[in-house]
């Protein structure tokens, strides 16, 4: 839905003191359409789609220059900056952020109304950058919009995927994936063909003495692949610095070795390595807290890393400095265990191609990198197996095997008489096949280790890293707890919030220093403030309301309790307790009289997420929420006390929308499973409240905000192994009220009870893992406090104000200072004028 501009006039660009030549600074494949298109008067869908090029193009234009500049600064001045490698960056729309970063969005909306365009229509034109599954992709996204914002030089490097994260699209109720090719006229990005790395594959190792008489390895033969860079300029907010984002694309690499082929006249078989070769960019795996250890992964993990790690040391190398150096001038953070092979390949860059004895080499690597663990999932962590990793990356195999043997010599010698703890702390784990544990080897080439939120840093230090915590001491180990950027989450998507705050505490510096909201709290028993601030709500959900009518059809009452879960469909994340909990409220209001309907708060229930395309569970409780949706919204006895609502492709411009309108928000993971959660941070922001489970970030939230501003129950973390493991030995009774609800299910109420049989087993019959039953009474007592405490409207929204006045710790501002203190040791760059 974009709506027609009042009257017609001929686009030109806007502002023509702001653009001077528009034309000029359009590649050359844009450049005919541009013509075509500014020459015409404009009513159609590619006229919004030209004024969006026309603006993106003129930005883009400011930030070449502060990003030359910036890189220009940054190498001059030869201080030490941060790589993070991520293999997500879900960075969801350039156009908005850019203007509102560089500070022109004024000028910009002016200009558009002038050609007779809303601002609105020509952002939503953009394709998200959907290269990521979820939360840790965004968290990388908003690690570099602050690291820009607080001028630290910094670098990310990633993946070009040619196709992001599927779109998803809902038919009758399930799940179908639709392929995201997103690159036609991307304006953001820049090919760099003159940069690239060869980068080698499979082949052999051959040992031979060098004139010294050292042993040498030289790794030889195989395929090699070319790595081409295509940059992506990340502007900082309220200031000059423009950071970089290097994402590589794979091609075939221009050797002799093809070219032979073709003119030996082999076409087809030269045509298939090139599809080959471009396969290993191709697909962002959607995954979201699962490691499935296919071959292509590991390609495209190592194409990542060497052609990274090769950018960076070709960096280093012009700087002339010596090799032991290196951690002074590069920090290199691991965003999850996805790059680890990057600390096997700094090893052999430094012994096999530049010369350095083992211990000092190694004692570089340490020094350089960096590891961030997201999650404790089993079924997360990553394991590749070593005939694979033998066949792919010969050297690569015995240059890990070697970094274990040294690891495991120092354990001997630290608990000799220990032989169970080297079994349990080896990087190669003697299964058949046996495993490369990329954790352990992360663990072990990085000076530090982080967990993302308190809980879960102490989680790795007395479970799954425990040994680890004995052989290196504490210090290793430490908590960063997640931040989102208050660009994007507060002042972009909800600039009237922004802006309310902005007048109360006289000017934006909130932004750049979000503690500085808690001088909000002294306007919560400001009668007129409230006003103001109930008002904007009450506009964002009509914002949502708008959406969900034009993507679902559905029509729900902007006066009911929004409530909203968004974000991957997982089973730890326990979206089938949220559905159960709406069958429950249903089968309640069903069973009423009329005059107790009366008394009853009408709720809307809000789903959205992808369940990634091989996750049949998943896929289940995404299809029994479609149909309670058909089933609760057409029954007109129900009416408005209660609509079900599944927004199709949830994605990050999506979330722009639908997190400043929740009144309340699930964040219900099982008590120790979610690592931290994120979004738990962005409805908070937005003025929305919380029910929750004494997890993750959630438990910092509470900390911060005061435990009368958030709806928290369940069972705690420490007490769900014992709950496990009775439900093993058969210790488990259904709750009566889910009893009720799954009869209603196998009643074929919603729809024929054997498409959700596995569900209901999954609870009923093999243990109930995630512990659905044991918080289903607490969860929907909870939500009944939630009903009552709406109706309260003022103290409502003093718990609204107040919640947002105590918000200032979640920024990715205080997380990037916090790495750079205490695991980077950098510091940032001063920007003159
Ligand atoms: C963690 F291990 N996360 C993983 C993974 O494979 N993918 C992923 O998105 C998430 C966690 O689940 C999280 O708790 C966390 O906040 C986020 O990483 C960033 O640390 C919620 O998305």
């Amino acid at each position: 839905g974009f709506s027609r501009p009042k009257h017609k006039r001929t686009f030109t660009g806007f502002g023509p003191s702001e653009i001077k030549n528009v034309e000029a600074s359009i590649p050359e494949p844009l450049r005919e359409a541009w013509r075509k298109y500014s020459a015409r008067e404009f009513t159609t869908k590619e006229e919004f789609e030209a004024a969006y090029s026309g603006t993106a193009l003129a930005f883009r234009d400011r930030l070449i220059i502060e990003w030359n500049r910036t890189q220009q600064r940054q190498t001059f001045t030869d201080q030490k900056r941060v790589y993070y490698l991520s293999l997500e960056f879900l960075m969801g729309r350039a156009l908005d952020n850019a203007m509102l970063n560089v500070g022109m969005k004024d000028a910009a909306r002016e200009g558009l109304k002038d050609l007779g365009f809303r601002i609105e229509d020509v952002i939503s034109q953009e394709h998200d950058a959907a290269l990521g599954n979820g939360g840790l992709g965004r968290l990388a996204a908003c690690f570099l919009d602050s690291l820009a914002t607080l001028n630290y030089p910094a670098w990310g490097y990633g993946l070009r995927y040619r196709y992001g994260i599927f779109k998803q699209e809902i038919v009758n109720g399930y799940q179908m994936e639709v392929p995201d090719y997103w690159l036609d006229n991307n304006p953001w990005e820049f090919p760099r063909h003159e940069i690239t790395v060869d980068i080698q594959f499979y082949g052999h190792v051959k040992k031979h003495q060098d004139e010294n008489g050292k042993l040498v390895h030289s790794w030889e033969g195989g395929d090699v692949v070319q790595a081409v860079a295509y940059d992506v300029p990340i502007p900082g907010y309220g200031t000059k610095t423009t950071n970089n984002l290097r994402l590589w694309s794979s091609k075939a690499s221009s050797g002799e070795f093809d070219f032979q082929k073709f003119n030996a006249g082999d076409y087809e078989s030269a045509v298939a390595d090139q599809q080959n070769a471009e396969t290993i960019s191709a697909v962002l795996y959607p995954n979201d807290n699962l490691e499935r250890g296919k071959e292509l992964r590991l390609k495209q993990q190592y194409f990542w890393c060497a052609a990274s790690l090769f950018d960076i040391v070709r960096r280093f190398k012009k700087t002339k400095r010596a090799w032991s150096e290196f951690p002074d001038q590069v920090a290199i953070q691991l965003n999850d265990t996805h790059p680890t092979l990057a600390i096997v390949e700094l090893q052999r860059i430094l012994i096999d191609i530049e010369g350095l004895e083992w211990d000092e080499a190694w004692n570089i690597v340490t020094k350089t990198f960096g590891y961030t663990n997201h999650t404790v999932l089993p079924e997360a962590l990553e394991k590749w197996s070593v005939p694979l990793v033998q066949n792919l990356l010969p050297r690569h195999l015995q240059i890990i095997y070697d970094i274990n043997l040294f690891f495991l010599q120092s354990v001997e010698k630290q608990f000799p008489n220990d032989r169970e703890i080297l079994a349990r702390v080896s990087i190669i784990e003697e299964s058949h096949p046996k495993m490369v544990r990329m954790a352990y080897l992360a663990i072990i080439g990085s000076h530090k280790v982080n967990g993302v939120a308190e809980l879960h840093s102490d989680l790795l230090k007395t479970t799954l890293f425990k040994d680890f915590v004995d052989i290196y001491g504490p210090d290793r180990f430490t908590n960063v707890t997640n931040g989102v950027t208050p660009r994007r989450w507060l002042h972009q998507a909800n600039p009237a919030l922004s802006s309310l705050i902005a007048q109360k505490l006289g000017g934006h510096e909130f932004l750049t220093d979000l503690t500085l909201l808690d001088k909000l709290e002294v306007f919560v028993d400001d009668k007129e403030f409230r006003r103001q601030w109930a008002e904007i709500k009450s506009h964002n959900k009509l914002r949502l309301a708008k959406l969900i009518k034009e993507t679902t059809g559905y029509t729900v009452n902007p006066e009911s309790l929004f409530d909203v879960q968004v974000k991957r469909i997982h089973e730890y994340k326990r979206q089938q307790l949220n559905i159960f909990g709406v069958i429950h409220r249903y089968l309640k209001i069903k069973g009423m009289s009329a005059e107790e309907r009366k008394k009853v708060v009408p709720r809307v229930s809000i789903f959205g997420g992808k369940a990634a395309p091989g996750y049949w569970m998943a896929k289940t409780i995404i299809h029994l929420i479609n149909n309670v949706a058909s089933v609760v919204n057409n029954d007109s006895d129900v009416g408005d006390l209660l609509k079900v609502i599944f927004i199709e492709d949830y994605n990050v411009s999506k979330a722009e929308i639908i997190c400043p309108a929740s009144d309340i928000s699930e964040h219900i993971s099982t008590a120790g499973t979610e690592g931290s959660g994120t979004s738990n941070m962005k409805f908070v922001m937005n003025g929305g409240l919380i029910i929750g489970t004494c997890d993750g970030a959630n438990i910092e939230i509470t900390r911060e905000i005061g435990d009368q501003n958030i709806f928290l129950f369940g069972n705690l973390a420490e007490d769900v192994e014992d709950l496990r493991h009775r439900h093993f030995y058969g210790d488990f009774q259904l709750d009566p009220g889910l009893a009720k609800v799954f009869k209603a299910i196998k009643d074929n109420m919603f729809g024929d009870a054997a498409d959700f049989s596995a569900l209901t087993a999954s609870i009923e019959e093999h243990g109930d893992y995630y512990l659905v039953s044991d918080d289903f009474h607490s969860y929907v007592t909870t939500h009944e406090m939630v009903d009552e405490a709406f109706v309260n409207k003022e103290e409502w929204l003093a718990k609204s104000i107040t919640s947002v006045a105590r918000m200032g710790f979640f920024s990715t501002d205080r997380v990037i200072n916090e790495y750079a203190d205490s695991i980077w040791n950098v510091e940032p760059l001063a920007v003159k004028d």
